[in-house]
């Protein structure tokens, strides 16, 4: 049996099929004999601390669960003959729901309207004041991949008019922006879903999000660094931006206690993708991953820099 380095939680069916072909050891309470260890096990979130991965000498493969894969050092990884993986497309609907969500609560006031009904105002003061229509939007995607391009198309029933930014152009009918700031400038919704990483660190920023305005949306289920949250909690503050739905935040699960007291927020705790179908097609990914390279030393999803490998 080969040995494998578990970060993080494996769902009781992983844990199953991996059973059968690996010796599971955690790196949680260390002990663990690093030599021995040829696969990882992690998710998105935990990554591979890099003093872990140094420590792992004949470390052959890192099967990330998630399809964000910043918390792990590719460029490393690969230097050292180490692929990884991670599980895409599995999980773009349910992301794309997560974000279409997040709009449609934001839009209709969803968390003020139930409290509406929950505190006894609806008999107490009369009916809530109106809210926004979610129809007919304008609605720019930074990062039209496999889950900006989902959520397009389940947005595409509300007459939504879709544009984006990213850093190519892609072949598609959508107006493209080679200026994130000019494109938010011109829609009413920006809805983030990059990669996190260094090259889209903040890159949603005060100058993007006055643009945005204060009629503006701002929805984020792409990782927490690609918006300047301070700036954001200012925006928000004084009504420079006028709503934000967010499944992301900077150093999570810390959420600024400034941001958890606006009224003009809905917050999500990281489940773009956490419904119990969508983690398990995420999960069987993981792991059909690990046990193919086991027998064959070839994988289904390797991340897009190991694809050469
Ligand atoms: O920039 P391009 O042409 O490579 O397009 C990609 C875009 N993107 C960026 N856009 C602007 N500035 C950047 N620095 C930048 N870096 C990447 O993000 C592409 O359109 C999109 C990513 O699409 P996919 O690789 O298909 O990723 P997927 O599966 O949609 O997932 C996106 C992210 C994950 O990495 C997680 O962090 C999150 O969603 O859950």
């Amino acid at each position: 049996m080969a040995d494998l380095l578990q970060i993080g939680g494996v769902t009781d069916v992983m844990r199953e099929r991996l059973e059968a072909a690996f010796t599971i050891h955690k790196l949680e309470g260390g002990g663990y004999p690093a030599e021995a260890i040829t696969h990882v096990a992690t998710n998105g979130h935990a990554g591979v601390p890099a003093d872990v991965m140094a420590a792992l000498p004949n470390l052959k493969m890192i099967s990330c669960y998630g399809v964000g894969y910043d918390a792990i050092d590719v460029a490393a990884a690969k230097a050292r003959g180490i692929v990884v993986t991670h599980t895409p497309n599995v999980l773009n609907a349910e992301v794309a729901t997560t974000a279409v969500m997040l709009m449609m609560a934001c839009y209709r006031e969803l968390l003020r309207d139930d409290a509406w009904v929950r505190s006894g105002n609806w008999e107490a003061k009369g009916n809530a004041p109106l809210t926004r229509s979610v129809d007919n939007q304008t609605v720019g995607i930074l990062g039209l991949g496999r889950i900006g391009q989902a959520i397009a198309d389940k947005l595409a029933p509300w007459g939504t008019t879709i544009v984006y930014h990213s850093r190519s152009p892609k072949d598609v009918a959508y107006k493209y922006y080679a200026d994130l700031t000019e494109m938010a400038r011109d829609v009413d919704t920006l809805i983030c879903i990059t990669p996190g990483g260094p090259s889209t660190n903040k890159i949603v920023n005060r100058d993007v999000m006055d643009a945005l305005g204060p009629q503006g949306t701002l929805i984020n289920v792409s990782r927490g660094s690609v918006v300047d949250e301070a700036a954001m909690i200012a925006a928000l503050q004084d009504g420079r931006l006028g709503w934000a739905g967010l499944d992301v935040f900077e150093a999570e699960p810390h959420v600024p206690e400034a941001l958890r007291k606006l009224e003009n927020v809905v917050l999500l705790p990281h489940v773009g993708s956490g419904t119990v179908e969508t983690r398990a097609a995420m999960g069987a990914l993981t792991v059909d991953n690990l046990l193919q390279h086991l027998k064959e030393g070839t994988v289904l999803t390797p991340v897009p820099e190991c694809a050469d490998m």
